[in-house]
């Protein structure tokens, strides 16, 4: 088990160090010892930034179910693979094991060939949070199919999009989902988009909510029927290392969003490593990200990771506020949950509710907190500290992207010490480096800049679907033989990292660059606040000033705005500098979000700018409705 798990933090310093000596060597331990292959690679690495091309583990052949599943089967047979929590908590759960994964995957894999679904074909997944989201993309990997999963609440102009760019010929979904108290008519919005897709050839759709819906005669089928008559057995489609797995749309700044491919070997041992070491994972345990899989974190971290590891997965329907704001605390309890993993827009949004719903739980079988999606701040960094881990589990503040398909930076819990709102150490095989606007590298430690990474890792993006280009220009051609994440970092005392949010969301504010996430955690300590976001708009005199769109919390409410207004400039102030404070706040129920949590800060900057004829597709928002309400009662 050499490297695999690492335990104390001179056992990561000396692993690390090797992963950057020999990256190569290192890699090819990682997947020799902890993987199967029908044949081993004749190179490890190859790779040329400029172009970009990024080949690991060339002429390896695999597929990476047969890692996921095939190979648990003489050990793990019977250990649970899935637990499946549906959303509402009197209907039962239900546990999968290994060997049923196995089967239903092989079934599912059987019905997608006798629809005419070969190698390299891609397929959309357009399934809400039950078993068949996991099974069907396992399916398309079995058979070789790139599956394309899009999130199940997504519009129909959003999910044809996704459709055409790929040309999907198959689609996979519901006839609905639910969420909360509410039902969502998923097949509807199917049908709504495939009037503009031509290449669509079939439509699989799972029964999960009973409702009428329409059949389009040839071209849709009940899933159940065609998996009864399915056999449970399937060979695994032989793939080479860089046969693409599955394309995950993350949206960019502008227009079109990007699809970006990942491959198949290099992908399947960076997240299996990753999430053996980032969650301490052992063979016992219960593991929860709350993600969904139409996320990269729930490719990552519900799916691929912690199957290749043999461990036990919650896939959970429901929503953190349904039937009331106890839900995830509940659901620990019930299946003794040993590493959960949310976002901090969760946190932050559960943290509201003050503590004594999470107080009714036990939540002792807890040993790590993650976070994951954009900088946690400080506040509820505590709150999570202190009401879920009871200062007893580490808080892995993991960051990472669509791109990198892995986590990047992170603590290891229990080895790396925790430090709040800092992602802390790059993890093993990653060279991070921090830019200055010239374009020089910024050496040593207590510097600020872009974050790029040096080097090739496994599980990188190898291209943007149908466009290398776009590729090489968002994420290779902003700085020499850099690959440039677009986020902004600074490195402390003692070379731990802190993202600063997004580089294109500094402002310059009289000429200093002001990063948005420490001005907005300043805010949030203020005990009114609940979440906060800010943007620059055009001044006169400082050539950008701070516009800030404030949430209260409940009891915030009934206070004084003005003294409000002044209490948080002086936080600010404290924090940061009087250069930082706000020249307007507008209190507001709701900040515009994407469905995974990220603020759209787009939408929050045009809106400061007053110009509002160009808000763009607001549909793919978790609450399109509140940009109404912002814009109404926006401060001129
Ligand atoms: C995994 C995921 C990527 C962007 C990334 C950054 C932000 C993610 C973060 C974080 C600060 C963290 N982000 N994790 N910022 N701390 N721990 O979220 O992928 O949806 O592609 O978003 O999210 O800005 O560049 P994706």
């Amino acid at each position: 088990m050499s490297n695999y798990h690492i335990k104390h933090l001179e056992e990561y310093y000396q692993v690390y160090r090797k992963s950057i000596r020999e990256p190569e060597n290192f890699w090819e331990e990682i997947a020799e010892e902890h993987f199967i292959w029908r044949k081993k690679w004749d190179k490890v690495l190859e790779w040329d930034f400029s172009k970009p091309e990024i080949k690991w583990f060339q002429g390896a052949q695999l597929n990476i179910t047969e890692n996921c599943l095939d190979r648990h089967l003489a050990t793990r047979a019977n250990k649970t693979a899935i637990i499946f929590e549906p959303n509402n908590p009197d209907e039962p759960a239900e546990h999968i094991s290994y060997l049923q994964l196995y089967q239903r995957v092989n079934q599912f894999a059987n019905v997608l060939k006798s629809k005419g679904i070969k190698k390299g074909d891609r397929v959309c997944i357009y399934v809400p949070m039950i078993p068949e989201l996991a099974i069907a993309t396992l399916a398309c990997a079995r058979i070789g199919a790139v599956h394309s999963v899009v999130f199940a609440g997504f519009s129909s102009t959003a999910l044809a999009t996704r459709i055409n760019d790929c040309d999907c010929k198959l689609v996979v979904t519901a006839d609905g989902s639910y969420r909360g108290a509410k039902t969502i008519d998923l097949k509807g919005i199917v049908d709504e988009a495939l009037d503009s897709c031509p290449g669509v050839e079939s439509v699989l759709v799972v029964k999960r909510i009973d409702s009428e819906i329409t059949m389009k005669e040839g071209r849709d089928f009940w899933l159940q029927p065609l998996l009864d008559n399915a056999s449970t057995e399937g060979e695994a489609e032989v793939m080479d290392a860089e046969d693409p797995l599955f394309i995950l749309y993350t949206s960019g700044s502008t227009g079109q969003p990007k699809g970006m491919v990942h491959t198949t070997a290099g992908y399947m041992v960076y997240t299996a490593y990753t999430f053996k070491n980032v969650f301490q994972y052992r063979e016992k345990d219960v593991y929860w990200c709350t993600a969904d899989i139409g996320w990269i974190t729930g490719h990552s971290y519900i799916v691929y990771g912690p199957l290749a590891n043999g461990a036990t997965t919650i896939l959970f329907e429901g929503v953190p506020s349904y039937p009331d704001f106890g839900r995830f605390w509940e659901v620990i309890e019930k299946h003794k949950v040993n590493q959960f993993y949310t976002a901090p827009t969760a946190i932050r949004a559960l943290a509201k509710q003050g503590p004594e719903l999470v107080e009714k739980y036990d939540l002792s079988s807890l040993k790590v907190l993650g976070s994951v999606g954009e900088p946690i701040n400080e506040e509820a960094w505590h709150w999570y500290n202190d009401n879920v881990g009871k200062r007893k589990s580490p808080i892995v503040d993991t960051w990472w992207q669509t791109e990198t398909g892995g986590i990047m930076i992170t603590p290891i819990p229990y080895v790396t010490p925790t430090r709040p709102t800092y992602a802390t150490l790059p993890f093993i095989g990653i060279q991070p480096a921090l830019m200055d606007a010239t374009g020089t590298e910024l050496k040593g430690n207590q510097v600020e800049g872009r974050l790029c990474i040096k080097f090739p890792w496994p599980s990188m993006a190898r291209t943007i679907w149908g466009n290398h280009q776009r590729y090489k220009e968002t994420y290779f051609s902003a700085y020499d033989g850099m690959y440039f994440t677009g986020d902004g970092a600074l490195r402390d005392e003692v070379g731990y990292y802190r993202i600063t949010g997004r580089v294109d969301d500094v402002i310059i504010v009289s000429g200093h660059n002001l990063g948005t996430a420490p001005i907005e955690d300043a805010i949030n300590e203020h005990p009114a606040v609940a979440e906060s976001a800010i943007v620059g708009f055009p001044h006169d005199v400082k050539g950008n000033a701070l516009y800030g769109y404030v949430i209260l919390k409940d009891f915030g409410e009934t206070r004084d705005q003005d003294n409000l207004r002044k209490e948080i400039n002086q936080i600010i102030s404290e924090h940061i500098g009087p250069i930082a404070k706000l020249d307007k706040i507008q209190f507001t129920t709701g900040l515009p979000k994407t469905r995974s949590g990220k603020i759209m800060r787009r939408i929050l900057r045009k809106i400061a700018h007053n110009d509002l004829s160009t808000l763009g597709d607001i549909s793919t928002l978790l609450n399109p409705e509140v940009v109404e309400d912002i814009t109404k009662n926006r401060l001129e």
